[in-house]
């Protein structure tokens, strides 16, 4: 079966005023929409058109780029959406404990996150991992994920912030670092800590 766009679970502007509408609907429309459609491009023909994505991940270094630029971006994209909303709250249960275990406190995370992917030269994504049970911060280029064979920083990922340009450059230009200050309002932690026992 052909990889599709999953639902948004909220509406373009239910972001607002921390990422808006308009950004959210090009994001998610054209960029991720073009993701989707230039990897069944990329599958087509090759056998693995029913892979999910987590298997064409793991195995990524035996396929194209044309598969790591797009599959990466679906995979990366379907996580970034899930773990925003409207309602953010803040990390409860075992998952703060490993906050407060990892990183000092939620500022500390948010510190270190923040950190990756301000100093993430070019496009790429910051990411808070559980690797080997315990929460790690790191960042990969272009559309690479932790998932993948071929990265430095191995794990599964459990929240991803989007550091490419046109994530932010509607609404805050060449300001990533605010991008990044802003982005903590709209944090779906319910989601990130699904994906934290998940992972676990
Ligand atoms: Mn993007």
């Amino acid at each position: 079966m052909a990889h599709s766009l999953p639902t948004l679970g909220y509406t373009y502007d239910a972001l607002e005023p921390h990422i808006d509408a308009q950004t959210m609907q090009i994001h998610y429309t054209k960029h991720h929409q073009a993701y989707v459609d230039n990897l069944n491009k990329a599958l087509e023909g090759t056998g693995d058109s029913d892979k999910t994505l987590e298997e064409i991940m793991a195995n990524i270094s035996s396929y194209t780029p044309a598969v790591r630029n797009n599959g990466g971006g679906h995979f990366n994209h379907t996580l970034f959406w899930s773990i925003l909303g409207p309602n953010s709250s803040a990390p409860s249960g075992d998952l703060a404990i490993a906050i407060n275990d990892a990183f000092g406190s939620l500022d500390g995370l948010k510190e270190k996150l923040n950190s990756a992917g301000a100093t993430r030269f070019g496009s790429g994504w910051a990411w808070l991992c559980v690797q080997d049970g315990k929460l790690v911060v790191c960042s990969t280029p272009n559309q690479d994920n932790p998932m993948m064979d071929v990265v430095e920083c191995k794990g599964t990922p459990i929240l991803g912030i989007d550091v490419w340009e046109h994530a932010y450059y509607l609404k805050y230009q060449n300001r990533r670092g605010d991008y990044l200050g802003a982005i903590w309002n709209v944090i779906n932690w319910n989601e990130v800590e699904k994906r934290y026992k998940a992972a676990l």
